[in-house]
């Protein structure tokens, strides 16, 4: 993974301070691009322990169309657990302890972090035990899964993902694989818009290529994630194509790093990257929308160890 170690010292040497929504500060660059050749091994990053469970559970989720964390949460899966408390906090009928702002107080004050966590945990109670606290609460509106699956227009809903599988099929030489999350007319009522708002897909010599455009990339926390999750779902598409992996090409906007991640990725930096992990794809006979994460498998990870760092809300 050396391309995502080049974009760390890119962003750290030529980055330009600057501030941010969340109110942390950020080194930022716009525009950066980075190849992976999925031939050359599953681009997990080895350089720090990534939960690759986490990658495929919320995958698996977008490709259902799902846009509730009530599925997450059951699947023991935290990562878009604070937009959806966000959503609850700032909702007429919470009545706790006032919320403001939590994620970045929780990581100043741990008075507060112990309130916070408190809190957060019976939300997440909440959000198991009673459907229609879930459905009310949990649903983080119509973000990845809606558009991915089901976006609609006035008159029709379209099955952007089904679509683009189709196409690829038929028409493989097409220069229209497209998937767009990012629907300006629904944008308003998402609990974070798209970050990873766009991709295409590419078909040369038997072998299915992907290119994403990001955004909005948090370097150190979401960029590992999306590396990873864009090259999972370059490798299902293929299979339900019967094709082989080409490469996942990865273009990003706003490439950051927040100012409370420095540390983690300079320690990051002086670590010597190793052989890259094989992906399994099991459950044969299955469509990419019936696969469960037991179905996909990573052989041969072995990481340097994980680094923790606190994430922007
Ligand atoms: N907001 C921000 N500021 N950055 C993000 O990357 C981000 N990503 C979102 C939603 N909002 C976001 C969805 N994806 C983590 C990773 C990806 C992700 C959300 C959260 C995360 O916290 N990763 C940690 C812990 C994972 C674990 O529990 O092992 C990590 O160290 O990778
Ligand atoms: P923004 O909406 O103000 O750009 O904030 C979104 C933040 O989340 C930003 O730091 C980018 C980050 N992010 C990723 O890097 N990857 C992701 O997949 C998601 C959902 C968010």
């Amino acid at each position: 993974m050396e391309q995502y170690l080049d974009l760390c010292k890119h962003v750290l040497a030529t980055g330009t301070k600057k501030e941010d929504r969340t109110g942390t500060g950020t080194m930022s660059v716009f525009g950066y691009q980075m190849r992976f050749d999925l031939n050359e091994g599953f681009p997990l990053m080895t350089t720090k322990k990534t939960a690759f469970r986490l990658i495929s559970s919320e995958l698996l989720w977008f490709l259902k169309g799902d846009t509730n964390v009530k599925t997450l949460i059951e699947d023991g899966n935290p990562i878009w657990d604070e937009w959806a408390f966000e959503k609850w906090v700032k909702s007429a009928d919470y009545a706790g302890p006032d919320m403001t702002d939590f994620g970045r107080r929780a990581t100043k004050d741990p008075e507060f972090a112990a309130l916070y966590q408190k809190e957060m945990d019976t939300f997440k109670k909440s959000v198991v035990q009673d459907e229609e606290f879930a459905a009310k609460y949990a649903d983080l509106g119509p973000v990845y899964g809606k558009q991915w699956r089901s976006w609609t227009t006035g008159t029709d809903t379209i099955d952007q993902i089904g679509n683009v599988i189709e196409s690829i099929k038929r028409n493989p030489d097409s220069r229209r694989h497209i998937v767009t999350a990012w629907n300006p007319s629904e944008v308003e009522d998402m609990a974070l818009p798209p970050c990873h708002a766009l991709f295409q897909f590419y078909v040369a010599d038997g072998k299915l290529s992907c290119q994403l455009y990001q955004r909005s990339a948090d370097i150190f926390l979401g960029v590992p994630f999306n590396i990873a999750s864009y090259a999972l779902l370059v490798h299902l598409i293929a299979k339900e194509c019967n094709l082989g992996v080409g490469e996942f090409v990865h273009t990003l906007g706003d490439a950051h790093i927040y100012s409370n991640h420095l540390s983690q990725v300079n320690e990051q930096l002086t670590r010597e990257p190793r052989k890259l992990p094989t992906l399994i794809l099991k459950g044969e006979g299955k469509s990419i929308f019936e696969m469960t994460t037991a179905d996909i498998v990573l052989e041969g990870y072995d990481p340097h160890p994980k680094i923790k760092a606190p994430i922007a809300v």
